[in-house]
């Protein structure tokens, strides 16, 4: 079952600009920040300076390349909002709930996603426009 929105990916051309333009305008700074090759991404988690830390957070993804997803992304889209994240506490039984209802996971199996969680996304094509991604967290989470 889905828990909580966990985070909300937004495709940045450059890490290190979009991390000074959301410290300087909204107050939101990284917990954590990592890169990810099997992904190609250079990503940051956000969170509030003095919020709760239990909201839902800003993942901020900067292509390693320009074959990944988020450098098609880009190129097709320009930087913006690339994907919805939901917090799941099973990630095999979600996914395995879902496509049960007829939904494609871009997965067979969970793959490795940031902070050690395991991560799986279901086609936009069959969610009405949005990358949803699938986040069981991992114990640095
Ligand atoms: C593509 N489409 C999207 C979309 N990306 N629609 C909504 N949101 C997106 N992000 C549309 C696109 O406009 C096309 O629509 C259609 O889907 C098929 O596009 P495609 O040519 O197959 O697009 P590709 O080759 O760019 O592949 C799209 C997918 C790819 C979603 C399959 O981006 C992917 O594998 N994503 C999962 C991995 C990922 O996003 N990694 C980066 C984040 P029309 O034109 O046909 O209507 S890594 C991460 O989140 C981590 C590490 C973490 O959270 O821990």
């Amino acid at each position: 079952a889905i828990r909580r929105i966990d985070h909300v990916g937004i495709a940045v051309p450059d890490l290190d600009e979009a991390l000074a333009f959301y410290r300087d305008t909204f107050g939101l700074v990284a917990e954590h920040e990592e890169v990810n090759e099997e992904q190609g991404v250079r990503e940051a988690m956000l969170v509030p300076a003095d919020g709760d830390p239990s909201t839902g957070r800003v993942q901020l993804l900067a292509p390693l390349r320009a074959d990944s997803a988020i450098g098609k992304f880009l190129d097709r889209s320009g930087p913006g909002i690339q994907q919805m994240a939901y917090t799941v506490d099973d990630i095999e039984k979600t996914s395995e709930e879902l496509r049960a209802k007829g939904l494609r996971l871009l997965y067979d199996a969970p793959r490795r996603g940031t902070a050690g969680s395991r991560i799986n996304f279901v086609h936009p094509k069959d969610t009405g426009g949005v990358l949803v991604e699938l986040v069981e967290p991992g114990g640095a989470h």
